[in-house]
């Protein structure tokens, strides 16, 4: 349009200035025709405006591109870098502003929703550093397996058996313990075991021994209908029965024992791991006999022992409902 403008004004003015030639001289009539509207119409800012709309124009059809480039990069992209390449880079505006910021643990009291528990501990108060935003958890409690009291998520905690036994884990005894991981161990409790002869015949870990073995018989019964008696053995002869058990704890054995026997001469002892621990002799009634254990592996052995000569009564010893506390079969 402008370029337009400037040639169809410099075609009036030419033609102008050839009529004006034509008419009156040209050189002669250009300030005359400065006065006249015709000149000063070229004269005037259009041409200028034209000159310098051709070249604002292509510079406001380009202009606002490297404009808009150089606004768009400057403030958007300037901005956009600038605050966001300048937040990001700069991590310590970042660390106590109250935003969990990526690679942050926290931030002031902006936990991300962890708690002391949640990170592994019993309780207490979770804190934030403010230099590293890191949990600082030096006020957490931690559930200390080993300190001797039981806190959440312990069975027991050494001597601390929270108030459980071997009874209250449905044991008829022994010695409950915690183990290393705070774990009740129930290895050392255990039910007593018991031998009242009633099936007729010894049961499974009962052995016999001697000239003659004992036997189960129904001659006679401290309780129940049966009871173990010796065999019948001659002068210096042993009849003998016996039975070895674990004891997952200290406890005792107990049994009902009657002997009918040449007094002070021909005897019913009792051995725990070969060691004597009664003897009974004479035409006795039934009577208690109890004995304390350690923990461990006991053998508990009965021998009807005659001596040398002479024999008196029934000539015979026997036991019955034998009791033996937190004890197993081996
Ligand atoms: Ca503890
Ligand atoms: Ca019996
Ligand atoms: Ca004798």
């Amino acid at each position: 349009m402008s370029r337009l403008t400037s040639l169809l004004l410099s075609y009036v003015y030419c033609t102008t200035c050839a009529l004006g030639l034509a008419l009156t001289g040209c050189a002669a009539d250009d300030e005359g025709d400065d006065t006249s509207g015709v000149f000063t119409a070229p004269a005037n800012p259009q041409p200028t405006s034209a000159s310098n709309g051709s070249q604002s124009a292509g510079a406001t059809t380009e202009d606002p591109e490297t404009t808009g480039d150089g606004d768009g990069d400057g403030d958007g992209d300037g901005d956009g870098d600038g605050d966001g390449d300048g937040d990001g880079d700069g991590d310590e505006p970042l660390c106590d502003n109250g935003f969990l910021d990526p690679d942050e643990e926290c931030d002031q009291t902006n936990y991300g929703g962890e708690t002391c528990e949640t990170l592994g501990f019993f309780g207490g108060a979770l804190s934030c550093d403010p230099e590293s935003c890191t949990f600082d958890t030096s006020q957490c409690v931690s559930a200390v397996c080993g300190n001797d009291a039981v806190e959440e998520g312990e069975a027991c905690d050494g001597a601390d058996l929270a108030g459980e036994s071997c009874q209250t884990q449905g044991f008829a005894g022994g010695a409950l313990a915690c183990d290393d991981a705070c774990a009740l161990v129930l290895d050392a409790c255990a039910n007593d075991y018991v031998e009242d002869f009633e099936d007729g015949v010894f049961s499974q870990g009962w052995s016999v021994g001697g000239s003659a073995p004992w036997s189960v018989t129904n001659n006679q019964a401290h309780g129940g209908s049966y009871g173990a008696g010796s065999g019948p053995i001659g002068d210096d002869a042993v009849s003998q029965v016996e039975i070895t058990l674990n004891f997952v704890a200290s406890g005792s054995v107990s049994f009902w024992r009657r002997v009918s026997s040449e007094q002070n001469y021909d005897y019913l002892r009792v051995y725990i791991d070969n060691v004597q621990k009664g003897e009974w002799s004479g035409d006795s009634s039934w009577g208690l006999a109890t004995y304390p254990v350690t923990a461990g592996t006991h053998t508990i052995r009965w021998r009807y022992e005659k001596d040398g000569s002479f024999s008196q009564y029934s000539d015979t010893a026997w036991i019955d409902d034998f009791v033996a506390t937190n004890a197993l079969l081996p």
